[in-house]
């Protein structure tokens, strides 16, 4: 005969004596994560300058944008940077449990608004429509591009917010995975090599080097830490444009073998995977999630090559506050 065991609440002692919480100790992994309702558009004030997807035609012209910036869009670059990362940093203090991923992305547009930028995801053209909001928000095993919902934040998720803004005619692009409440070891574990991935990747990004060191350096970590290093999407050539041609692969690719040099700015961006590193896309189009609902974690700089070496554009102004600085 089977014996009925009532089961404890998530945070009272687990049935097995362990002393442990239920929820550290024998209960099922997490639920995987399913989509909640979309709220209605947010409109952007006439106001503020956009960019030419704002008027949700799902298309916009792509021209050939130099690698190497000039010094006046440099300096551009670095003020919309700060206030990309001022953003996110902001975000990242309204993560709590019950709190909807909805209500950030209401809080990244109207942040948005509040400088005077545009929050650049909101209308970008995608495979089957626009992007319907202002903010990325990728829960536990969604690897990146989870579209904010009425889903709330629990106890023990992972959240990453991608936060880029448009303003004075550039992009700056930057993101985190902020721990929701009390998070198991093996994701603390996770964010904090995905984390070190990030600040390895930049490191290696020096004047005269190789694009591919970059790569070379990320996936050298992570898979010496027991974890994958996504494919299917990859760090991108910024300025004028969110994405230009070049492509930054976070894993070692020997054709990637351009010179790096002073003037360039792109993103470095590792998603880092518990298990397997494939993906595969909801049916919505743009969230992608690991095949094996493992977790993913993922964090984002827009970089400017120096003669010194890589200078991070996406600082914020306090760094006490953002969890690339304090974690
Ligand atoms: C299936 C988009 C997403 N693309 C890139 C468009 O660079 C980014 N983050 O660091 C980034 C953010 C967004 C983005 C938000 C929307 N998109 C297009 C096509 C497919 C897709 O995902
Ligand atoms: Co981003
Ligand atoms: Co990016």
């Amino acid at each position: 005969m089977e014996i009925m065991r009532v089961l404890p609440k998530a945070n009272e002692s687990c049935w097995c004596g362990s002393g442990v919480k239920y929820k550290r100790c024998h209960k099922r992994s997490q639920e995987p994560v399913t989509a909640g309702r979309l709220s209605p558009l947010r409109p952007v004030p006439d106001s503020i300058v956009k960019p030419a997807w704002a008027d949700g035609s799902n298309h916009y012209e792509r021209w050939n944008e130099p690698a190497v910036k000039a010094p006046e869009i440099i300096e551009r670059m670095r003020r919309t940077g700060r206030e990309a990362a001022d953003t996110l940093a902001y975000l990242g203090t309204l993560v709590a449990p019950g709190v909807t991923t909805d209500e950030i992305d209401a809080a990244c547009h109207q942040a948005a608004i509040d400088r005077n930028a545009y929050p650049s995801p909101l209308l970008y053209p995608g495979t089957k429509a626009p992007y319907p909001k202002s903010v990325c928000a990728s829960v536990n095993e969604v690897i990146c591009h989870g579209i904010p919902d009425s889903r709330p934040l629990e106890d023990g998720d992972i959240l990453n917010l991608d936060v880029t803004l448009f303003k004075e005619g550039v992009h700056g692009d930057t993101n985190a995975t902020f721990f929701v409440g009390e998070v198991d070891a093996l994701s603390q574990r996770l964010v904090r090599i995905t984390k070190e991935c990030t600040e390895r990747g930049i490191a290696a990004a020096q004047p005269g080097g190789r694009i591919n060191d970059i790569g070379r350096a990320i996936q050298t970590h992570a898979e010496a830490n027991g974890f994958g290093v996504v494919r299917d999407f990859v760090g991108h050539g910024i300025g004028e444009q969110f994405h230009t041609d070049l492509q930054i692969c976070h894993y070692y690719h020997p054709d990637l073998n351009d010179v790096i040099e002073p003037g360039m700015t792109f993103t470095i961006e590792p998603m880092i995977t518990v298990g397997n590193f494939r993906g595969r896309m909801w049916s919505d189009g743009w969230t992608a999630v690991t095949v094996d609902g493992g977790r993913s974690a993922q964090f984002e700089h827009t970089v400017l090559i120096t003669e010194q070496g890589p200078e991070i554009l996406t600082t914020p102004t306090d760094t006490g506050t953002h969890p690339y600085w304090t974690l």
